[in-house]
């Protein structure tokens, strides 16, 4: 199966995402845009991955994302990939409020976890993002002005989720496998 992790979204970013989302879908042509419950921020693409090493991967997940505390995040702007030419991917970027690195700290651990289970490196840099849209096969997709968001909304990330991919006519669907609270073993102790 085709696995990733990813941040669950703040249900008040999720909302300010699906207003811009609407916003698009009612001008822009091209474009496949993803169910309003596919949206996600990728921490750790896993790819294909046999059950045996996803099982017993996920005690790391668990620890990992224990270990880590929730944090505040902010929607910053609208982009696209790649930034020049023609463009493939719609998405909005996230950033992170306090405590400040959590985010990238939590995809570095999840990155750390990942090779000590014997996945390939990640060797991209993180970029943290929400994907809304994809160009649709063939298409010269319309493009959106890419303004700072007008949205000052933030929310709590408190949840990672272990997402498979699969195929399907008119795009991937993703469902949750598995969810890993942040957090966790500081409640504990
Ligand atoms: P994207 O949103 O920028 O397309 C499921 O495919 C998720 O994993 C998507 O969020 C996708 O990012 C992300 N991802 C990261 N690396 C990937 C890769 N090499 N192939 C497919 N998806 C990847």
């Amino acid at each position: 199966v085709r696995l990733f992790l990813a941040a669950r979204l703040p249900e008040s970013l999720l909302k300010d995402l699906l207003v811009l989302r609407a916003d698009w879908v009612d001008t822009l042509g091209g474009w496949r845009f993803l169910p309003p419950e596919d949206l996600h921020v990728t921490l750790r693409f896993l790819g294909e991955t046999a059950s045996a090493p996803d099982l017993l991967a996920r005690p790391a997940w668990t620890r990992v994302v224990a270990e880590a505390r929730p944090f505040r995040c902010a929607l910053t702007r609208a982009g696209r990939f790649p930034e020049r030419g023609s463009a493939r991917v719609l998405w909005v970027g996230l950033e992170e409020r306090e405590p400040g690195a959590a985010l990238g700290d939590l995809a570095r651990r999840l990155e750390q976890a990942a090779r000590a289970h014997g996945f390939a490196p990640e060797e991209r840099p993180f970029h943290p993002h929400v994907t809304l849209a994809r160009a649709r096969r063939g298409a010269r997709p319309d493009l959106p002005p890419l303004e700072p968001l007008s949205s000052r909304g933030e929310g709590w990330v408190r949840e990672v989720v272990l997402f498979e991919s699969r195929v399907a006519p008119g795009g991937a669907r993703y469902t949750a496998l598995e969810t890993f609270p942040l957090g966790a073993s500081t409640l504990d102790a």
